[in-house]
C-alpha cells in the first residue's frame, strides 16, 4: 500500500516536469556576463519558444558551486573550476518547455569550444574548455537537483503565457 502511494507521488511529482513543464537551469558563467552576452543568450532562448521562469544575478559562494559540481570533485580541473565559477557574478536562470533540457545542451554546444559547431552559444562565443560561457543542465534530474539548489521555490514564477498555442500544437 505505501509502495502503490510513494509511486503515485513520485508519478505525479514527476509529471510537474516533463512535456510541456519541463525544466533545465542555464547559467551564464563569469565570462558570459563580463562579454556581455546575456543578452544574446536570453534572447536565443526566447526566439526559440522556451518560458522564463527564474533569473537572477549572483555572486555564486564557493561552497554553492562546489555543490553545484559535486560530479566533478575527484577530477584535476575541479578547484580551478569553482575559482573560475566564482571570479564573478553569474546570471542564473530557470527554463521551460517540451525537451528543453536537451534542446539547451544542443543550443550551448560541447563541453570544449573547439567540438562545438557555428551556431551554438560555446561555438560562436568563445574558445577555450576553461571559459566556455555557458552553463545547462545535462539530464532531467540535474536540472531538478540544480533548480532547487539556485533557487528558492518563491523566485519562480510559473506563468501562463498567451502564445502558447502558437508554440505547442
Ligand atoms: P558541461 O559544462 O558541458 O556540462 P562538464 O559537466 O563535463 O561539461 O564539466 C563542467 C565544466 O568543467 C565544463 O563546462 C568545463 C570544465 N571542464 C570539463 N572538463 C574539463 C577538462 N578536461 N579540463 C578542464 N576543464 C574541464
Ligand atoms: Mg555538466
Amino acid at each position: 500500500m505505501l509502495g502503490l502511494f510513494l509511486w503515485f507521488f513520485a508519478h505525479i511529482f514527476k509529471s510537474g516536469w516533463t512535456g510541456v513543464n519541463e525544466r533545465t537551469f542555464i547559467a551564464v558563467k563569469p565570462d558570459g556576463v563580463q562579454r556581455k552576452r546575456v543578452g544574446e543568450i536570453v534572447q536565443r532562448f526566447e526566439k526559440k519558444g522556451f518560458k522564463l521562469v527564474g533569473f537572477k544575478l549572483i555572486q555564486a559562494s564557493k561552497e554553492l558551486l562546489r555543490e553545484h559540481y559535486w560530479e566533478h570533485r575527484n577530477r584535476p580541473f575541479y578547484n580551478r573550476l569553482v575559482t573560475y565559477m566564482s571570479s564573478g557574478p553569474v546570471v542564473a536562470m530557470v527554463w521551460q518547455g517540451l525537451d528543453v533540457v536537451k534542446t539547451g545542451r544542443k543550443m550551448m554546444g560541447q563541453t570544449n569550444p573547439t567540438d562545438s559547431m557555428p551556431g551554438t552559444f560555446r561555438g560562436d562565443f568563445c574558445v577555450e574548455m576553461g571559459r566556455n560561457v555557458i552553463h545547462g543542465s545535462d539530464s532531467l534530474e540535474s536540472a531538478q537537483r540544480e533548480i532547487s539548489l539556485w533557487f528558492n521555490e518563491t523566485e519562480l514564477c510559473y506563468r501562463d503565457v498567451c502564445t502558447i498555442n502558437w508554440i505547442y500544437n
